[in-house]
C-alpha cells in the first residue's frame, strides 16, 4: 500500500476498534462481563506509533511498538469515567496514561499524551500498577509500583529488582506532584490508600515481600496508619488478610483498587496467587471490613470471585486476572476493570447490592475438603426443602 492509502487504512481500522460498542453477557448473576475489551496496546493512538510524516517515514511503518494496556486505576472523574492506564511497549517499559470513557463500558480514548511523572530519586527502570484513591483531603492520589535494579544482585544477574510504594498526587491528571517513595522494612507492591482518615491519619494496605516476586514470609495483605502521605514511613504493619494453605492466596495476595463504602462494612478486591503446574495463577477475590474498624475483616467468601475465561487465559503472562481499578456509580452500580494476562483491559458490572450480598451470604472457606461438602450439603438440603 502506498503511503496515503496505508494512512487511511490505519486510521478507519484504529476508529472502529476505539468506536465499537460493547455488549454485556448474562453470568453468575454476581456480576456480568462485557464481550469485548476495553482497552488494548491497538487503542493507543496512531501519533504514538508511528511517524505519520511521508518525508521521514515512507514505508509508514510502526517507530514504537505498543503491545499491551492493562492493570489499571480507575475512577469517575467530573462525570467521566477515566482509567489511569499501565501501558507497555515493545521495549518492556510501563508508563501511565489516561484513557476516558464517556459510559464505562466502550468507547474508551487516550488523551492525547502519556502521564509525564515526575522522578523521585534514582530515576525508576520501571512504574506500574497505580491506585488512584480520591481522599478525603482532597487530592488524587495514585500510589504505584516503583522497580529498580537490585543494586545488591550478583554480577551477571540483569534480573533482580527491587520493588517500593511510588506516591504522587493530582486534581488533573496532567499534572502530579511526586512524593517520596514510601520507606519500609520489606519491599512493597499492591499499596493502597484508604479513602478516608482513619483515627486522624491516612491508612494503607499494604503487600510487604521478602523478594521481588516471592511474598515470602511477607503473611498478606496489612495495614499501616500513617501520619501523612508527604514521606510516609510504615512502622507498624499488621496482617489483616492472610494468606492461607491450600487455597486461591497461598502463594501471595494483593489488595485491588481502594475498597467502596456501602451501608453494611467496606467492600475490597483483592487478588490471590498460587502455583500451578502451569506456573502462577492469579485470580480476584473479595472481601469486606467493618465500617468502624476498615482493618477488621468481616466477611469472605470461599475462593475466587472471578478467575480467566475463555482467551482471557491467553497473553503476555498467561493465567492471569488482574484488577487495580473499579468504579462506584451514584446509582449503586459497580463498573470493575480487569486485565487479563498482563495484556488487556475488561470490564465487568455489578452493583454494591449483589457484592454485599454475595459478600456476606457465600460460605466461607472451610479448608478442607469434608467442609466443603457439608457446605454443597446444606445447599442442596434447602434446594430440596429439608
Ligand atoms: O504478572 C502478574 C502480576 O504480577 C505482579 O503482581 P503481584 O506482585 O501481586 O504478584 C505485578 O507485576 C503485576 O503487575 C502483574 O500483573
Amino acid at each position: 500500500m502506498e503511503f496515503k492509502e496505508r494512512l487511511a487504512w490505519l486510521r478507519s481500522g484504529h476508529e472502529a476498534l476505539l468506536t465499537k460498542k460493547n455488549s454485556p453477557v448474562e453470568g453468575n448473576g454476581v456480576y456480568r462481563r462485557y464481550v469485548n475489551p476495553v482497552l488494548t496496546g491497538e487503542h493507543a493512538p496512531l501519533e504514538w506509533r508511528y511517524d505519520l510524516n511521508p518525508g521521514t517515514n515512507p514505508y509508514l511503518m510502526e517507530r514504537f511498538g505498543i503491545h499491551a494496556a492493562f492493570n489499571a486505576g480507575a475512577i469517575k472523574w467530573n462525570g467521566r469515567y477515566l482509567l489511569v492506564v499501565r501501558v507497555e511497549g515493545a521495549d518492556r517499559k510501563s508508563f501511565f496514561a489516561v484513557a476516558e470513557s464517556p459510559n464505562g463500558i466502550d468507547n474508551f480514548k487516550f488523551w492525547d499524551r502519556p502521564v509525564t511523572m515526575p522522578d523521585f530519586g534514582e530515576p525508576a527502570t520501571n512504574i506500574y500498577d497505580m491506585r488512584v484513591t480520591a481522599h478525603e483531603d482532597g487530592w488524587i492520589y495514585g500510589v504505584f509500583c516503583v522497580e529498580r535494579k537490585d543494586p545488591d544482585a550478583p554480577e551477571g544477574d540483569l534480573s533482580s529488582a527491587v520493588a517500593a510504594a511510588g506516591v504522587a498526587r493530582t486534581k488533573d491528571f496532567v499534572n502530579w506532584e511526586r512524593l517520596p517513595d514510601m520507606k519500609s522494612a520489606s519491599q512493597q507492591r499492591n499499596v493502597v490508600l484508604h479513602p478516608e482518615f482513619v483515627n486522624g491519619k491516612y491508612a494503607l494496605y499494604t503487600r510487604p515481600q521478602d523478594g521481588f516476586i516471592d511474598a515470602g514470609n511477607g503473611g498478606g495483605i496489612g495495614w499501616a496508619l500513617v501520619d501523612n502521605m508527604d514521606n510516609v514511613d510504615i512502622r507498624d504493619e499488621r496482617i489483616i488478610n492472610l494468606r492461607h494453605y491450600h487455597t486461591i492466596k497461598e502463594l501471595k495476595n494483593g489488595e485491588g483498587p481502594a475498597p467502596i463504602k456501602t451501608d453494611r462494612g467496606w467492600l475490597h478486591l483483592a487478588h490471590g496467587v498460587r502455583g500451578c503446574a502451569s506456573g502462577l495463577r492469579y485470580v480476584l477475590y473479595l472481601y469486606m471490613t467493618a465500617l468502624d474498624d476498615p482493618s477488621r475483616v468481616i466477611a469472605e467468601p470461599a475462593g475466587f470471585f472471578m478467575a480467566p475465561e475463555g482467551w482471557e487465559y491467553v497473553g503476555d503472562v498467561m493465567n492471569v486476572l488482574f484488577c487495580n481499578g473499579w468504579i462506584k456509580d451514584d446509582d449503586g452500580r459497580i463498573l470493575i476493570y480487569y486485565a487479563s494476562c498482563d495484556t488487556r483491559m475488561h470490564v465487568a458490572e455489578s452493583t454494591v447490592d449483589r457484592l454485599v450480598d454475595y459478600c456476606l451470604h457465600t460460605e466461607p472457606d472451610g479448608f478442607t475438603t469434608s467442609e466443603s461438602v457439608k457446605c454443597l450439603n446444606r445447599l442442596i438440603d434447602k434446594n430440596s426443602g429439608k
